[in-house]
C-alpha cells in the first residue's frame, strides 16, 4: 500500500507539425494537461487526452483541468493505494470525467511499475514486444494532396491508412486511393458526421473493400449502428460510443460493430481499456489502439497497452515526428521500416520526460500535496 506525496497539474502548448483536420474540426496546437506524480522520491506521469474544445467528446481540457483539481487529484492524494487498479474505486464517487480519470490512473499505473521494478507492458498482462502501427490521415486541401500524402506514409511503411472522410470528403476520395493502390488495407472514420438518410451512400462504400467503417452515426448511439450494420459487409468498428466494458458488450451484443478502437482515455484509465479489451477477446472481436494526437507520454502509454495479445490490428499510435518537431520524451517513438513500434523493455513506460522541455512549454501549473491543499 502507498500513498501520494503531490499532484502535479499543468498544462502545455504544442504546435502540431500539421494541422489535423476531422469533420469536427481542425487542430493547429495543442494544449495537452500533463498530471505528475511524487511518491517516494518517485515521478510517475500522466497524459489527459481531451481536446481544447468539446468537439470529440463532451470533455476539454478545461473541463478536465476543473474536475482534476476540485475533485479527483484530492480523493487521489487521500487514497490508500495498491496500484493503477485501485484508482477506480478511490475516484468512482465522480460520474464521467473519463479522461481526466484516466490521465490520473494511467500514471498511477506508471508509478506502481516503477514501485515495483517493471515494464508497464508487463503489468498491464501484456505479451507483444512489437505492435503493428497504422496513420490516420486528416481531411486534406485536395485530392492530390491527399494521395502525395498516402504515399509518403506508405514508404515509412506503416501498414494501414485510415482516411478521415466526412460528407463531401468520401465516395471521390475512396475512390481514387483504391485506383491508385487496389490492395493496401484501408479504413475510413467519420467521427459521427452522418444520419440515417445517408445510410444506403455509407452501405455501397462495400465496393472499395476497406477494413473497417469507423464510427458513421452519432457518438452515443449503437441502435442504428446496428442497422446499418445489417446492411453492408464491411466491418464497423465504434470509437466513441464505447465508454466502457458494459458499452463494449451491448455494442458486440446487437452487432453495432465488428471491430473495436480502444482508446485509454475515452473509457477511464486502464483498467477499463483491458476490461474492454478482454471482452471483445473473449467473443473474438479484434481491437485497435486509437490515437488522440498525443504527445511522447501519452504515446509510450499507447504502445504499452497494445501489447495486450487482442490488439492484433495496426492501431492509430504512430511516430512522435508526425506529429511534433520535437517531442517531450527521450527517445522518441520511432516506427521501423516494416511499420513497427518495439514495446519498451525498461522500468516504468521505459522513455524519460524531458522535464526542461516541458517547463519551457508550460503555460500553467497548480500543485496539490497530501495533507494539506497548496497552491504553487
Ligand atoms: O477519432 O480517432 C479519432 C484524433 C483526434 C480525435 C479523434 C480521433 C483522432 C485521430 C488521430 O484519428 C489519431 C492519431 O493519429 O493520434
Ligand atoms: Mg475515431
Amino acid at each position: 500500500m502507498f500513498k501520494l506525496d503531490a499532484i502535479h497539474l499543468r498544462e502545455i502548448r504544442m504546435q502540431l507539425a500539421q494541422p489535423f483536420e476531422t469533420s469536427f474540426g481542425v487542430t493547429r496546437e495543442r494544449r495537452v494537461l500533463l498530471v505528475e506524480l511524487e511518491c517516494d522520491g518517485l515521478q510517475a506521469w500522466g497524459e489527459c487526452v481531451a481536446g481544447e474544445h468539446p468537439y470529440f467528446c463532451e470533455e476539454s481540457i478545461d473541463t478536465a483541468w476543473l474536475v482534476m483539481e476540485q475533485e479527483l487529484a484530492p480523493r487521489l492524494l487521500e487514497a490508500e493505494l495498491e496500484g493503477g487498479g485501485s484508482c477506480v474505486k478511490a475516484l468512482r464517487q465522480v460520474r464521467g470525467n473519463r479522461m481526466a480519470k484516466a490521465a490520473l490512473e494511467n500514471a498511477v499505473w506508471d508509478l506502481e511499475a516503477q514501485r515495483e521494478g517493471k515494464p508497464l507492458y508487463e503489468l498491464l498482462g501484456g505479451s507483444r514486444r512489437e505492435i503493428p502501427c497504422g496513420v490516420s490521415i486528416g481531411i486534406q486541401p485536395s485530392v492530390d494532396e491527399l494521395l502525395r500524402t498516402i504515399e509518403r506514409e506508405l514508404e515509412a511503411g506503416y501498414q494501414r491508412i485510415k482516411l478521415k472522410c466526412k460528407p463531401g470528403w468520401d465516395r471521390e476520395i475512396f475512390a481514387a486511393v483504391r485506383q491508385r493502390w487496389p490492395k493496401i488495407m484501408l479504413s475510413c472514420d467519420a467521427n459521427s458526421a452522418y444520419r440515417m438518410r445517408d445510410i444506403d451512400q455509407i452501405a455501397s462504400w462495400d465496393e472499395f473493400g476497406m477494413l473497417m467503417v469507423e464510427q458513421p452515426l452519432w457518438e452515443d448511439d449503437f441502435y442504428f449502428h446496428s442497422m446499418l450494420q445489417r446492411r453492408m459487409e464491411t466491418a464497423i468498428c465504434l470509437d466513441e460510443s464505447i465508454r466502457n466494458r458494459r458499452d463494449a458488450l451491448a455494442a458486440i451484443e446487437m452487432d453495432s460493430c465488428r471491430i473495436l478502437n480502444i482508446k485509454v482515455g475515452r473509457v477511464g484509465g486502464f483498467s477499463e481499456a483491458i476490461a474492454v479489451h478482454n471482452a471483445a477477446a473473449e467473443r473474438g472481436v479484434p481491437v485497435w489502439c486509437g490515437g488522440m494526437l498525443e504527445t511522447g507520454i501519452g504515446r509510450a502509454h499507447n504502445i504499452a497497452l497494445s501489447s495486450l495479445a487482442n490488439f492484433s490490428l495496426p492501431g492509430d499510435v504512430s511516430a512522435s515526428r508526425r506529429y511534433w518537431a520535437e517531442d517531450i520524451i527521450t527517445p522518441e517513438v520511432t516506427v521501423s521500416p516494416q511499420g513497427t513500434i518495439q514495446v519498451p523493455g525498461g522500468v516504468g513506460s521505459g522513455v524519460q520526460v524531458r522535464r526542461d522541455r516541458v517547463e519551457s512549454l508550460t503555460v500553467r501549473r497548480h500543485t496539490l500535496r497530501a495533507g494539506a491543499r497548496v497552491t504553487a
